[in-house]
């Protein structure tokens, strides 16, 4: 009787003490809370803000390849041209001294084991009007330069032009079209873009 009474007696205070811990470790959840909600968010997003600046400012200067110049200006364009296939040209002006174009040129869905041209008009009236048809091909340097599809219709070349002749800040009107070699049948042709040529 004794013990039980002792038990009844005790097994109050303790009680109380339960629920005095129990609503100290909510008191305490709160603050975590809080804490994960004000503190940890702004601190999540300032990481995120920087891991996104790094990761972009990694995307644009790789190490292994040259910096291009900034995309305002028109130095650099990504060229897509649509008809019986599709096409697409990184045209790339690095930031050095030599005034020269690189031309990343991809085709894809065309006829297998064929050759094909890139060509170029440009005139100097920037209106987004692209009116010139003295189409020039493109190559190597001066060298024209065939790409040949392999038996999936898909056909890679890596084309380069000086631009050397032009002054730095010159502005064009250009426009690109692909024809097959054998019979110069436009095949492919791109919208008007304009770029400026860098240094
Ligand atoms: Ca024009």
């Amino acid at each position: 009787m004794i013990a039980v009474m002792d038990r009844g007696e005790l097994s109050l205070p303790i009680a109380a003490e339960i629920e005095l811990h129990a609503n100290a470790r909510k008191e305490i959840d709160m603050q975590k809370r809080e804490l994960l909600v004000g503190v940890t968010a702004p601190v999540l997003l300032a990481i995120l803000v920087l891991l996104s600046l790094s990761s972009s400012a990694a995307a644009q200067t790789p190490e292994s390849e040259p910096p291009w110049g900034p995309e305002t200006p028109n130095f650099n364009l990504e060229i897509i041209l649509r008809g019986e296939g599709f096409g697409l040209v990184k045209f790339r002006q690095p930031n050095d001294g030599d005034f020269i174009i690189y031309l990343d040129v991809w085709l894809r869905d065309l006829a297998p084991n064929t050759t094909y041209l890139l060509q170029r008009a440009v005139d100097p009236i920037v209106d987004d009007n692209c009116t010139s048809t003295a189409w020039l091909t493109l190559g190597k340097g001066l060298q024209p330069q065939s790409i040949t599809t392999d038996e999936t219709g898909t056909g890679r070349e890596e084309l380069f032009r000086s631009v050397a002749a032009f002054p730095p800040g010159s502005e064009f009107d250009i426009h690109f079209q692909v024809i097959e070699e054998a019979t110069s049948a436009v095949v492919l042709t791109s919208p008007c873009y304009q770029f400026t040529i860098s240094q």
